[in-house]
């Protein structure tokens, strides 16, 4: 099971998305703190929203194996800038949430998604459930693992570390 870290705004969706993943029920709990020891790793919107503690998510992210960003379907703007992977050497996913909401805009945001150098998009309802066991089974893959001499071969040459370099004899 890969370790998920979720980035959004304050509304978009994240801890419904993460009751919904552990199979829990769907319930309001505001999120005070960032819990990383868990499979799904929760972030509190305001991080997201404000320079300084984007700063923080950046650290967040080491603790985990995959980084979602996650926008509604219906947000109006992105909080996030064009080629956000740059900020993490870990794969990049987009999660649309809320895409059964009647203001829905799944085309716009997924734009702003590619934009922002998501590698894989997922569209998604915590209310109906739709795209969940999609995204699950991303999840359950298992994540690549790297010795250090591994990764540093890939880092000089500029590659990711999770990507399939079989063609550089790195593999
Ligand atoms: N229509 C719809 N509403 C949702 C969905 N997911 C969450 N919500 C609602 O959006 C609000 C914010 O959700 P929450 O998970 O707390 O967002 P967070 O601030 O990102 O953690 C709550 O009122 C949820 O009921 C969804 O998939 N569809
Ligand atoms: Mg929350």
């Amino acid at each position: 099971m890969k370790k998920l870290f979720l980035m959004g705004r304050s509304e978009a969706g994240k801890t419904s998305l993460t009751q919904v993943l552990r199979g829990e029920e769907l319930r309001y709990h505001k999120t005070q703190y960032v819990n990383t020891g868990a499979d799904i790793i929760d972030s509190p919107g305001e991080y997201a929203e404000t320079k300084r503690c984007g700063l923080g998510l950046a650290c967040f992210s080491f603790e985990a194996d995959v980084l979602a960003l996650l926008i509604a379907a219906d947000e109006p703007f992105s909080l996030f800038e064009a080629d956000c992977q740059c900020f993490t050497n870990r794969p990049l996913i987009g999660i649309i949430t809320k895409v059964d909401s009647p203001f829905a805009n799944v085309p716009m945001v997924r734009g702003w998604m590619e934009n922002s150098g998501c590698e894989r998009i997922f569209e998604v309802s915590s209310m109906t459930r739709d795209g969940i066991g999609e995204l699950l089974d991303y999840l359950k893959e298992e994540p690549v693992r790297l010795t250090l001499e591994q990764a540093k071969a890939r880092q000089a040459r500029g590659l990711p570390e999770w990507g399939d370099v079989s063609q550089y004899g790195l593999a």
